[in-house]
């Protein structure tokens, strides 16, 4: 955006310093602009525990003999594409190229083509703490301080960072509501919280809006290593155990059929 002195939201071509070129999209408008699409994280298929498309935590089942499950959160392997960010998994190069200081997230429904993003997103917020700085400037480094794998380390002791967001569509009360009721009075909206852990020593990666206050945190935090637990595999997947009580049914510890069919598109800046 500074270089070229570019004002558009939309597809760009990048290049990392040594060569990788890939495209993403770029908002160049929200609270200044500047934000680089590097990730989004979409579940295929709810009832599918740890199976085909779960990049985010694993591919290969869930069980103690994959620990880590794919590893994507601290590798270089990227997958999918910006256009189709709301229908599968996304990564590029960027994820773990790019020095970043802040984070923004959008929520955004399952299958919209790029034009309609902005508008078709419920959710959407950043920080403004610089956070990065102290993590190595971005998520692939901040995963190796935090290593989403089974095992290492345990409830609340050993959960990662916990960021105040500033919101740009939606609230805290709106954040809140989309996860269950039991979330509700388990979580304090208005953050989002890295390399959480649940009372099983399973890991997640991300709790988008929320900061939990107890261990049950596999219902509003998403992406995870391959070992949960409780109940196994019911709980392994890219949004984890969103599904407890029910698919999209909003009571217990289940979350929205809104979020859980919406995919979590994640920049830097
Ligand atoms: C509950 O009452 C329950 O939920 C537990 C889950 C939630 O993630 O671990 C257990 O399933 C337990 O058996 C019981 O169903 O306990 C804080 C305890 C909640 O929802
Ligand atoms: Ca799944
Ligand atoms: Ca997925
Ligand atoms: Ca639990």
């Amino acid at each position: 955006m500074e270089k070229y002195k570019t004002s558009e939201d939309g597809l760009y071509f990048l290049s990392t310093p040594s060569g990788v070129v890939y495209q993403t999209y770029c908002d160049m408008t929200t609270a200044g602009g500047g934000w680089t699409l590097v990730a989004s994280v979409h579940e295929n298929n709810m009832h599918g525990k740890c199976t085909t498309g779960d990049r985010w935590s694993s591919q290969q089942g869930g069980s103690a003999n994959v620990p880590g499950g794919d590893g994507s959160w601290s590798n270089t392997v990227t997958f999918g594409s910006a256009e189709a960010a709301t229908s599968d998994d996304y990564k590029n190069a960027g994820y773990y190229d790019l020095e970043a200081k802040n984070v923004a997230v959008w929520h955004v429904p399952n299958d919209n083509r790029v034009e309609s993003w902005k508008q078709t997103s419920f959710l959407r917020y950043h920080t403004e703490t610089n956070f990065l700085n102290q993590s190595g400037g971005n998520l692939y480094h901040l995963f190796k301080l935090f290593p989403v794998t089974y095992n290492v380390g345990s409830c609340p002791a050993n959960t990662g960072p916990s960021v105040p967001i500033v919101y740009d569509v939606g609230n805290a009360e709106s954040t809140h509501n989309l996860y269950g009721p039991n979330v509700r009075a388990n979580s304090e909206p208005g953050f989002i919280t890295f390399r959480a852990i649940n009372s099983e020593k399973a890991a997640m990666a991300i709790c988008s809006g929320v900061k939990p206050t107890d261990c049950n945190t596999e219902h509003s935090c998403i992406g995870g290593s391959g070992h949960f637990p409780e109940d196994s595999p019911r709980q392994c997947g890219d949004f984890t155990g969103l599904d407890w009580n029910g698919y999209g049914t909003n009571i217990h510890w289940s979350a929205s059929k809104q979020i859980t069919e919406a995919a979590m598109l994640i920049f830097y800046r």
